[in-house]
């Protein structure tokens, strides 16, 4: 299977450090949680070790210690593409190595064998009602599939607990091979009259992704690489991925893990931002009637604000600089949608909100995040239904998810159990009295 023997080679490597540390350094304190942080959020409290990526605050995302911009130059292209390979950026995170092209398009060969969806995974997706969400059939889809899984049935023949992860990884790439029809079905159930695309063999995951969703332009076969590629991950402790995280704790399988991560990114504070952000600037195009001026966006930011909203697409809870994921996007707009109404004004926004934002004196992070563009390219390339944006983030956030829990199995690593304490506890503990 591939990867097995990139993560076999590495495992024991990893799982003598993660020993050692534990062993030798088990009693070393590195941080104090104040009452603060517990009452909001566990905000900035390490939970966790985990390689597969990490979020630098003044500089932004990396995958396995490589920056945005070297995964970009780095990793092998799709033939006469700009973008790496889909393929090459799972090996990446899964497999700790930068693949030669070989090996991303044998992740890629991997995804095409497995990706026949079973049918009564359509079923589902058809006997949802017509309000129904796109998220909420995105994620019910994902969950049935745990009837297929492999983990789960080796695991009641009593799978010893060293094959777990082999299991885990046969079973996410199966998952990870389907998603893309999953969603491209429902985007075409639900807003193209159920006038379903078969999938072209012949392309790349983000390709044949692309297709699915009815744009054959290479340019957007373009953009959704350049997509998945910034949105597979971002460290493992953001809502999503540590959900599914924490459910693959509990030997859940990587089914009901990952259903569990999306119901996560469903809302408004985390995924849910980049359908808030695009609406946002619609809005904004329609009160004044196209590209709005410097001191129309200023007037209607300042509205926004005074509304007691936030001005979506803007801030982060740990970032503290221009997102790279915003920059690669704005780059891939300037090159190819240079006059479209709609990121004209994105960019205009990007000239004005920081300052905005700045003067508050209370906005952590006055710039913009991946979720500040997203949407406006994906409008240039005719998918104009914002409340879809999410599963598409899904889709690449999936990925992420697998190879965090492949590896927490690898790892062996144990159930998560933190402690909750009850407010008369923690006034005790305050006032040196007992609670009891
Ligand atoms: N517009 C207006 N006010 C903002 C703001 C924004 N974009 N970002 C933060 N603030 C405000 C907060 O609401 C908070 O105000 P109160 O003290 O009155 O409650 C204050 O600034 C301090 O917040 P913060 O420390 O800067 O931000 P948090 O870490 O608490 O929250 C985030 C981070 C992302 C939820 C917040 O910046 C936000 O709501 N941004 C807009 C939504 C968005 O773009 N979300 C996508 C994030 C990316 C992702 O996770 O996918």
């Amino acid at each position: 299977m591939i990867l097995e023997d990139r993560i076999e080679a590495n495992v024991m490597i990893w799982r003598e450090r993660m020993n050692r540390l534990i062993k030798e350094h088990g009693d070393y304190v590195i941080s104090n949680v104040t009452v603060a942080q517990i009452c909001s959020g566990i905000r900035g409290v390490p939970i966790q070790i985990s390689d597969i990526s990490f979020v630098e605050p003044e500089s932004g995302l990396r995958y396995r210690t490589y920056s945005i911009n070297e995964v970009l130059n780095l990793l092998p292209r799709a033939e006469g593409s700009r973008y790496p390979l889909t393929g090459g950026i799972y090996y990446l995170l899964m497999g700790n190595e930068i693949p030669t092209y070989a090996k991303a398009m044998q992740v890629e060969d991997e995804w095409r064998k497995r990706a026949q969806v079973p049918k009564y995974v359509y079923d589902i997706i058809d006997a949802f009602p017509e309000t129904a969400s796109p998220m909420s059939m995105f994620s019910a889809a994902i969950l049935s599939m745990s009837a297929q899984s492999k983990f789960y049935q080796e695991y009641q023949k009593g799978m010893p607990k060293d094959k777990y992860w082999y299991v885990m990884l046969d079973d996410s790439l199966d998952l990870t091979a389907r998603t893309p029809r999953i969603a491209a079905y429902i985007y075409n159930k639900k807003y193209r009259n159920n006038q379903q695309i078969q999938p072209d063999e012949n392309l790349d995951l983000a390709a044949n992704f692309a297709h699915m969703l009815g744009n054959d332009d290479p340019a957007y076969a373009e953009l959704m690489r350049l997509f998945m590629l910034l949105h597979m991950d971002h460290e493992n402790a953001n809502v999503s991925a540590h959900t599914a995280h924490l459910v693959g704790s509990a030997l859940s399988d990587i089914y009901l893990s990952c259903s569990a991560g999306l119901n996560g990114l469903s809302g408004p504070l985390h995924g849910l931002a980049n359908q808030e952000c695009c609406n946002w600037l619609l809005n904004l195009c329609k009160e004044y009637n196209g590209v709005p001026t410097t001191d129309q966006i200023r007037e209607y930011v300042l509205k926004t604000l005074a509304e007691g909203r936030v001005i979506p697409g803007y801030g982060h809870a740990v970032l503290r600089c221009v997102d790279p994921r915003f920059t690669a996007q704005m780059e891939f707009g300037k090159r190819n949608l240079p006059d479209d109404v709609l990121f004209r004004t994105a960019m205009n926004v990007f000239a004005v909100v920081p300052d905005i934002l700045k003067a508050t004196g209370k906005v952590s992070n006055p710039w913009p995040n991946v979720d500040a563009i997203t949407g406006t390219l994906q409008q240039h390339y005719g998918i104009k239904e914002t409340d879809f944006y999410t599963v598409l983030f899904g889709t690449s956030r999936i990925m992420g998810f697998t190879a965090h829990v492949v590896w927490a199995r690898a790892l062996g690593k144990p159930i998560e159990r933190p402690k909750a304490l009850t407010t008369r506890m923690l006034e005790a503990m305050i006032s040196g009295s007992s609670y009891r």
